[in-house]
């Protein structure tokens, strides 16, 4: 049994899109747990291994991943960045969260950014973590209605619209999660 632990639905829809039909992947709701993980770490890589430990240690998971990911804009000094889900108030909220980060942005020249995947794997007392990440810019303002988070105000480099423009596929052949699950799979010998 491989267990996804993650609340965000979307996250959950493009891991299975990355997978397809070969791996089955259970989600916190399929195994019963409605906890509210608390994610106290300040780096991406200390909450994706407490999301990942916690559900394998109260649920008894032999194999349990869980994503953890930040938008990091260089102008900002790496902001929102571990606390990207949070950046607007606890609410978890991605307009006002957008809405505060265009604020910030607002007159900036140097718009370049970088979305940041780390994947922790618990195995048994085995941890092991993979990032993946994707270059980019903060649109000046939201386009597109696909995708989630930060999406409507991500352009990636090499491209003229930002991810909430694209089809799933077309983001996951290139987003840091795309490239963050490659490199597990990689671990994992899977592909
Ligand atoms: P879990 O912790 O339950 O996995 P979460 O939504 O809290 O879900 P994070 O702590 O990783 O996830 O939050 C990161 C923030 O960045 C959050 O506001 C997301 O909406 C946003 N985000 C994450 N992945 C994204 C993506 O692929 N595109 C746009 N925004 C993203």
């Amino acid at each position: 049994m491989i267990v996804f632990a993650t609340n965000n639905a979307h996250k959950l829809q493009e891991i299975r899109q990355i997978l397809g039909d070969g791996a089955k992947v259970m989600s916190l709701e399929d195994i019963g747990c409605r906890d509210d993980i608390p994610e106290t770490a300040d780096t991406l890589e200390g909450n994706a291994e407490i999301k990942a430990r916690w559900v394998a240690e109260k649920y008894g998971a032999d194999m349990v991943f869980a994503d953890d990911t930040g938008l990091e804009v260089a102008a900002l000094g790496g902001a929102p960045g571990v606390y990207s889900a949070r950046y607007a108030g606890p609410g978890h909220d991605s307009a006002a969260n957008m809405a505060r980060l265009l604020r910030e942005m607002d007159g900036v020249a140097d718009r370049s950014a970088r979305f940041r995947t780390v994947i922790a794997l618990v195995r048994g007392a085995e941890l092991t973590l993979v990032e993946g990440v994707v270059n980019g810019t903060i649109a000046t303002e939201p386009h597109g209605t696909d995708g989630f988070g930060y999406d409507p105000v991500f352009v990636p480099e090499g491209h003229s619209v930002t991810f909430a423009q694209m089809s799933a596929d077309e983001k996951n052949a290139i987003s840091h999660r795309g490239r963050a699950m490659a490199r597990l799979l990689e671990v994992l010998s899977i592909k």
